[in-house]
């Protein structure tokens, strides 16, 4: 199964995917990093797609955890799942339950949107401050406990933007591979 996942080093919003991830804030009105490249390159109508999910409580559209679907508009994808990560504050407040969670509802949701090919930025990873060896480990392991119950994927992109992050990736996989 995880043949099908994939690390490449790039920018996800040249990925001609069924759907990419952003990695967003609980605000979901945009902002710096991947979010930011998302929302220029997707064009204004993702700003208004975002502002028509309702606030759950006070300046949360999306709580972190989980995630809400949009378009992508002028994005070669075709769906953006936002997916809130956890701010690292240390380890001990949930944030690897948090950040696997993000990874297993946009899974999810990907499946239900009928998506077969899907693209992940390591999210949490800038300026959330999630340690990337952590973060990497666990989004490998959620992605593979999720193809292995039988999910539909032709293709899971795992798009790394700096180097490091595509070592720790790669790092992870081959683990994951050779304790299957
Ligand atoms: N393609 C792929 N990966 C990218 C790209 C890109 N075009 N641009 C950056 N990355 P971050 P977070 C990488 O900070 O830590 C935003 O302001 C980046 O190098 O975008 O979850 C949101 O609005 C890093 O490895 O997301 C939130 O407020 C990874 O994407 C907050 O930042 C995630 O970095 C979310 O912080």
């Amino acid at each position: 199964m995880l043949s099908k996942v994939e690390v490449v080093q790039g920018d996800i919003t040249k990925l001609a995917v069924d759907a990419i991830v952003n990695a967003a804030n609980e605000f979901m009105l945009g902002g710096g990093g991947v979010d930011g490249a998302i929302h220029r390159a997707a064009g204004p109508k993702l700003l208004e797609a975002c502002r028509v999910f309702p606030e759950v409580r006070k300046e949360v559209r999306c709580p972190t955890g989980d995630c809400r679907v949009t378009p992508g508009f002028q994005l070669p994808a075709k769906f953006v799942i936002h997916t809130v990560g956890p701010i690292w504050r240390g380890g001990y407040s949930g944030e690897e339950s948090l950040l696997e969670s993000c990874y297993r509802r946009s899974l999810q949701l990907s499946i239900w949107l009928g998506c077969r090919s899907i693209a992940f930025p390591a999210i949490s990873c800038g300026a959330y401050s999630f340690p990337i060896d952590k973060a990497a480990a666990l989004s490998v392991r959620t992605i593979q406990s999720v193809l292995n119950s039988g999910a539909a994927f032709e293709q899971v992109i795992l798009i790394a933007f700096e180097r490091e992050t595509y070592d720790a990736w790669r790092h992870a996989l081959i683990e994951a591979e050779r304790t299957r």
